[in-house]
């Protein structure tokens, strides 16, 4: 299968959009061992006050499917968030930024085929509706690329356009368990042709709105485990972030 790849998207006209190289290689190289020193504490089963998410029903011992939380049990990346270097580059500096307490670690394991992400919109995952409707044309979320995602490592893949297109009914089932194919778009309604998948390299921001349809696909040709750093942001404003929930 072939998900075509769009080199200059947009985030007003396709729902996302890149910055290629905006954060330098020696952050990235510290935060990706940050990242492998948490997974590592995390699937030795170390207490840690970073927040492990398992595929759903799999018990304590089922495949990990991302870390929340990350900055309660890293300086680096605690820095990281406070610097706010994965989002100062994508608005002027005189322009209120504010982090919305979104900061997860997702990986895949080279050969996982079981490690896809269903189609979703974020928004399904926040706790009040009303203050991210509100917000969604300044809120948007991004990933800071550590490791390089193409189609061949499980790219993001995003619908393109579909955060103008009202609302998407969420359909039933944890997201780590759904199909993530383009033609599973059909479901809510929106064009297998509208899928792309993104080709990124370490230290490439890849953001999109809160309201694009996206999923990934399982990172089937390695060698290394496609490692990003999502975190959620609002341009201007100052009320206060209601809290995320992940069903
Ligand atoms: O790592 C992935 O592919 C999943 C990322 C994602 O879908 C999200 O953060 O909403």
């Amino acid at each position: 299968m072939t998900i075509p790849v769009l080199e200059t998207p947009s985030l007003a006209r396709d729902g996302f959009c890149i910055f290629r190289g905006a954060v330098d290689a020696e952050t990235v190289s510290e935060l990706l061992a940050e990242s492998h020193r948490l997974r590592a504490d995390a699937l030795a089963g170390n207490a840690t006050p970073v927040e492990v998410l398992r595929v759903p029903g799999t018990g304590p011992d089922g495949p990990i499917r991302a870390l929340r939380n990350v900055t309660r049990g890293s300086a680096h990346f605690a820095k990281a968030v406070a610097d706010q270097i994965m989002a100062r580059p994508l608005v002027p500096p005189e322009v209120p930024l504010h982090w919305v307490g979104v900061q997860s670690l997702f990986w895949k394991r080279p050969g996982d085929e079981s490690a896809t992400i269903g189609w979703h919109r974020d928004t399904w995952f926040r706790a009040d509706q009303a203050w991210v409707v509100e917000r969604s044309p300044t809120y948007f979320h991004c990933a800071l690329i550590l490791e390089p995602m193409s189609p061949e490592t499980g790219s993001i893949r995003l619908v393109r356009g579909s955060h103008l297109v009202g609302p998407v009914e969420r359909q039933g089932g944890s997201v780590m368990v759904t199909a993530a194919e383009p033609d599973d778009v059909r479901a809510y309604g929106l064009d297998p042709a509208a899928v792309v998948a993104v080709r990124l390299a370490p230290g490439d921001l890849l953001c999109w709105s809160v309201e694009t349809v996206h999923a990934s696909g399982p990172n089937l040709h390695g060698p290394g485990e496609r490692t990003q750093f999502v975190t959620g942001w609002v341009v201007g404003g100052t009320s206060p972030v209601p809290d995320l929930v992940i069903a």
